[in-house]
């Protein structure tokens, strides 16, 4: 999975970024014009991916990743700039978008006070504007084929989307509260738009903050109705570069349960709809993920095309089975394996051995 992350300049995004990877970029409080992005990987948590390695001993133990991107700030009313970062995120699976909700005199806000809400509010409009644009340039575009007599090169279906978009838009409505058909989505894909992505907010709280504040309550949850997580960016960047042992002694001292670097995660899964399925083996112990909803020949393919291709059949326990009764042999004992066709709905937690042909 691909997320971007988004947000005013010195919201904290890149303090986000460093509590969220472990990595150590710099944080500035005056904007900074970087000329890349940052990129990190990391690792999605499993722990039964833990339990599987100490019974298999496999010769790599892979975990599904998460990929982060972080770089430019969006700017108030700057189509261009915005647009600039905003084209390095478009392939993302996600965007997370970070909002200061933390009060420090030493750290400058582009509009002079902290307002979460507004910030938000802010935001998203850039998001709408920026798609708003690409629309246009392509109906523009459509326009100057159709006068030059190359009718035939334009799609009226895609055109009469992209007026259902620009209405929308102009409402200040982003793409992603359309139910688009799948055709229209298909049609829409090559434009990229930002405001189709799914999206979590993140508030950056001040860590005094983050034990009483409840962000389900959040007066923002309900305005643009988004899943929101609060996370105490400063203190979270410094805990993600300790070691383990001393991470957790450190949350557990704040009060805080499980560290941003996994909430987060936690959270984008469930927003998306995504499950993991296991694989294990002499070679290997892995976690792959897919949509909820997948059949197993979809899954198997997720694996390896030649495994869709030449699906016969999966082998499918369930990790809560197999880790009651130690083994496969012995869930099979219990008739907890079962033989799934190429149509079943791949479960979270799912361990399948996938038979194919080719
Ligand atoms: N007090 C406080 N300062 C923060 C917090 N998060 C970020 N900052 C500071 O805000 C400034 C901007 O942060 P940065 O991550 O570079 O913001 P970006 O421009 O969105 O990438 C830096 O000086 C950070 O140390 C926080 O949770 N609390
Ligand atoms: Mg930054």
């Amino acid at each position: 999975m691909k997320i971007g992350l988004i947000g005013l300049a010195n919201s904290g995004k890149s303090t986000i970024f460093n509590a969220l990877t472990g990595q150590d970029v710099s944080v500035t409080n005056y904007p900074t014009q970087e000329a890349e992005p940052h990129l990190g990987v990391v690792k999605v948590p499993d722990a039964r991916l833990e339990v599987l390695a100490g019974i298999y001993k496999p010769k790599k133990v892979v975990h599904a990743t998460v990929e982060y991107i972080d770089y430019l700030g969006i700017t108030k009313g700057d189509v261009r700039q915005n647009r600039k970062a905003l084209e390095m995120i478009k392939d993302v699976d996600a965007v997370v978008h970070v909002i200061r909700a933390f009060e420090d005199e030493s750290v400058a806000h582009p509009s002079g006070n902290v307002d979460p809400q507004g910030d938000a509010g802010t935001v998203e409009v850039e998001l709408v504007f920026s798609d708003l644009e690409l629309v246009e340039t392509r109906l523009q575009r459509m326009g100057e084929l159709e006068k030059k007599g190359k009718k035939q090169l334009v799609n009226e279906e895609e055109r009469a989307v992209l007026l259902r978009c620009k209405d929308a838009l102009e409402q200040e409505t982003p793409l992603r509260k359309f139910d688009f058909t799948d055709d229209e989505k298909v049609a829409l894909r090559h434009l990229q738009f930002i405001s189709i992505k799914p999206e979590v907010m993140l508030l950056n709280v001040h860590e005094d903050f983050v034990k009483k504040h409840d962000p389900a309550e959040t007066p923002i949850k309900e305005k643009f109705g988004l899943p929101v997580i609060a996370s105490a960016g400063k203190i979270e960047m410094e805990i993600a570069q300790l070691g383990e042992e001393e991470a957790k002694a450190f949350l557990e001292d704040l009060g805080i349960e499980e560290p941003t670097m996994y909430r987060l995660i936690h959270l984008c899964y469930r927003h998306l709809g995504l499950i993991s399925f296991l694989t294990v083996g002499k070679d290997e112990v892995r976690a792959w993920t897919v949509e909820h909803g997948t059949s197993a020949k979809k899954a198997a393919g997720k694996i390896h095309s030649d495994i869709e291709r030449g699906f016969i059949r999966a082998e499918v326990v369930s990790y809560k089975d197999f880790n009651e009764y130690g083994s496969i042999a012995e869930a099979r004992k219990k008739g907890l394996v079962r033989l799934e066709g190429k149509a079943y709905q791949v479960q979270d937690g799912d361990m399948i051995d996938f038979r194919f042909n080719v």
